[in-house]
């Protein structure tokens, strides 16, 4: 029986990693008169590395070690995405990263239907809370039942703890629940934790290996809510309902 919908933020709910997360990274860059530019084809790669932490540590271990070693790296990393995250932050709230199809129709069948909903994601709570405010509705954080966001747990996905932390806050099992993913690194997440996923491929990501979801969509825009219940039981996989009004 399928209780909750558990969600993916970056690349799930709306493609924030190109024109969004890049973007202010470089910002961030320049605004420390760093000579570093992430290009769209270097960020793909760079997104193999989940958080921005950790993916601007991994990018200075490969392209500037020197700089690993000064006095006080992590506190330069900090800084820098903490600016990167006030750079994101603006550009969140002004609009500029609209939902992906078929996101808020989802949402809205899963709350008229009494599913419970949650967050699974690497990004920060915060930058979480504005997108949805910004991007669906100013109440639309208090949607979601349980949100497991950025530092709450140390080992990022593709490691399941934050997926296992939200299945504990909800109080339900992996069976009961369902994680919408758009990375090999968050489906691999979802799966460990043991929870049947379904993956709505995004810009960067659909060339990734899929193996272990329960379907591979384009996008959100046919997987209506009943479409999911019967893809959820186990051996369902039903066609897509080609009849919902795409334009929601
Ligand atoms: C998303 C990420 C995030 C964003 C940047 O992965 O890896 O790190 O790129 O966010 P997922 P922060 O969608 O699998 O959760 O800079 O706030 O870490
Ligand atoms: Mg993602």
């Amino acid at each position: 029986m399928l209780e909750a919908l558990i969600f993916d933020v970056d690349g799930t709910l709306a493609e924030t990693e190109r024109d969004g997360h890049r973007v202010a990274f470089n910002a961030a860059f320049r605004a420390a008169g760093l000579g570093w530019e992430w290009t769209p084809d270097l960020y793909g790669d760079l997104l193999s590395v989940s958080g921005g932490k950790e993916r601007i540590l991994h990018y200075c271990q490969r392209f500037d070690p020197e700089l690993v070693r000064r006095t006080n790296f992590d506190g330069f990393v900090r800084r820098l995405h903490e600016d990167k995250t006030a750079r994101y932050l603006e550009h969140v709230t002004s609009g500029g990263l609209p939902l992906r199809p078929g996101v808020a129709r989802l949402l809205n069948e899963a709350r008229d239907a009494g599913l419970r909903l949650a967050i699974a994601t690497t990004t920060s709570a915060e930058n979480v809370t504005a997108l949805l405010r910004a991007s669906i509705a100013p109440d639309a954080d208090a949607w979601f039942e349980v949100v497991g966001a950025g530092d709450i747990v140390t080992a990022k996905k593709p490691a399941p703890d934050i997926y296992l932390w939200v299945l504990e806050k909800l109080g339900l099992k992996a069976a009961e629940c369902l994680a919408i993913e758009d990375s090999a690194n968050g489906l691999r997440a979802a799966l460990a934790a043991g929870l049947p996923t379904l993956v709505t491929e995004a810009q960067y990501t659909r060339h990734h290996d899929f193996t272990g979801a329960l379907a591979v969509l384009p996008d959100l825009s046919v997987a209506s809510l009943s479409w999911l219940r019967k893809m959820h039981v186990p051996g369902g996989e039903p066609e897509c309902d080609q009849s919902i009004n795409k334009s929601l």
